[in-house]
């Protein structure tokens, strides 16, 4: 990182430490020189694609508090260590009604008769005649990069635009003691915003319900955001196979899918997986800081994030060194079957746990088949008995979007016990984890783990695999393998 003269202690946020002790403040005569000199901005930059989607959805939120401010930042940046923070990433709501990607920026919907007028907040762009440019690290343009500023951010995103600075004024103008007016707040972004607003749990509770419910079916824009997600997710995937041969270690499984992440996308959408041999009985394990050994099994489940932030979420098991041995590929069968039988119910009016019960049913008779599970079937399905579940672990789907545990706000009543609708994006991911240490599991079996994973579109007919590009029976996943080596 850079490490020049600068002020910090004058401009720095107030959560940052100063930098004062290997770096002193520019002099006066310093200053003056470097706010003098600078060719003027021109122009205004294009609109973002998609305006009308982003306008829609505002509309539709809106319809639904009529009368009420509603109030979505989008957060901050976080610190990581001392002065240096995390990579910025929008919040999702804030996102999915404006399409800003900056950090500080918050969403004023305010209404008026017939409807709400929309302001983004936006922290200003105050150009080069200000020192500020130079001497503050965290959002001079010097540090950081320019800031797109008010008047370019109403062009870009569509809306009127105004400083941040200017927010807590506004807001009080708004909810004046004489006249106040119903307010909601997403919480959780802005504490400092936040901290200026009463608490009122309930409201805005139900705000975030509502903006995760209006995100459980997708529309168009965003299901072709999401298929470049997974497009870019399996170009990832081959990337790995490619490397195996070269790779010894988790981690650089996860380097060479990561290349790929934050290149043709905007980033992971979250941790990636890479877990080989008993590794992958471990059901997020992140540390990947495991070898890769011949034999084994190597669990990858990674999604890139686009740039327009929706994720894919896809996981495959591949045996390192290209082939499956008979006891891998025996559960490897058992879990694709199970993930077939989830296919099957993911359909228009189906409860959203239907999939899972149909995967369920067929690990459960599986496992009798093969002799692992120490009871019956029958007995280990019973509702009250879930003994299935030491070696299934979780449930086989979640809603996908911006959010790879997407719409997690959503009533039980709309999401888990609601039921499948055309729109609707989620995963179908059974597993079998059989841990090294587990005394129930016959010892060939102990430390496989298996899980398969895809990402599937409900559709007026049924349903859409959008990451069927990667294979998944187990001999088209040795074949696919063999063909990307031998290129
Ligand atoms: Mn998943």
């Amino acid at each position: 990182m850079a490490d020049t003269a600068d002020e910090a202690t004058t401009f720095l946020a107030p959560e940052l430490p100063a930098t004062t002790a290997h770096d002193d403040g520019p002099p006066a005569a310093l200053l003056a020189f470097m706010v003098t000199g600078w060719a003027a901005r021109t122009g205004l930059p294009e609109p973002i694609d998609g305006l009308e989607h982003f306008r829609a959805r505002r509309a539709a939120l809106c319809a639904q508090f009529p009368g009420e401010v509603l109030v979505v930042p989008t957060g901050r940046e976080k610190v990581r260590s001392n002065d240096t923070s995390y990579r910025f990433r929008p919040g999702t709501e804030f996102y999915y009604l404006t399409g800003n990607h900056e950090p500080d920026g918050v969403l004023v919907l305010s209404p008026r008769p017939g409807g709400h007028d929309a302001v983004l907040y936006v922290e200003a762009n105050p150009g080069k005649t200000d020192a500020t440019f130079f001497t503050d690290r965290v959002k001079g343009e010097l540090w950081v990069g320019p800031r797109l500023g008010v008047p370019e951010s109403a062009v870009r995103f569509g809306l009127a635009a105004a400083a941040r600075s200017q927010l807590l004024d506004d807001l009080r103008v708004l909810n004046r003691e004489d006249e106040p007016r119903p307010f909601r707040l997403l919480r959780g972004f802005d504490a400092p915003l936040e901290a200026t607003l009463p608490a009122q749990p309930e409201r805005d509770a139900a705000f975030a319900t509502a903006l995760s419910e209006m995100r459980l079916i997708k529309d168009a824009a965003e299901v072709v955001e999401l298929v470049r997600a997974i497009d870019a997710t399996q170009r990832g995937f081959e990337d790995v196979v490619r490397a195996l041969p070269t790779s010894t270690t988790e981690r650089w499984v996860e380097g060479v899918f990561n290349l790929r992440a934050r290149v043709d996308g905007n980033d992971v959408g979250y941790n990636t997986i890479a877990a080989a041999g008993a590794h992958a009985c471990t059901l997020h394990w992140t540390s990947n800081d495991g070898p890769l050994r011949p034999g084994e099994l190597l669990l990858l489940d990674a999604g890139v994030e686009a740039h327009t932030l929706y994720t894919a979420d896809v996981t495959r098991t591949i045996p390192i060194s290209g082939r499956f041995s008979a006891e891998q590929r025996a559960i490897y069968t058992l879990v694709l079957e199970a993930q077939e039988a989830g296919f099957a119910a993911c359909r228009p009016g189906n409860d959203f746990m239907e999939p899972n019960r149909a995967a369920m049913r067929v690990l459960a008779h599986g496992l009798e088949r093969l002799g692992i599970l120490p009871m019956s079937a029958d007995e280990a399905l019973f509702d009250t008995n879930q003994f299935y579940k030491r070696y299934s672990l979780h449930n086989v789907s979640h809603m996908l979007g911006l959010d790879v545990h997407d719409c997690a706000q959503a009533r039980r009543e709309t999401y888990k016990f609601g039921r499948l609708a055309a729109g609707m994006v989620l995963t179908v991911e059974p597993g079998l984890y059989f841990q090294p240490d587990d005394l129930t599991v016959p010892a060939p079996y102990r430390g496989i783990g298996v899980r398969i994973e895809d990402d599937v579109l409900i559709t007026p007919e049924g349903h859409r695999n959008l990451s069927a590009g990667l294979p998944r029976t187990a001999d088209a996943v040795e074949a696919w393998m063999r063909e990307l080596w031998s290129k």
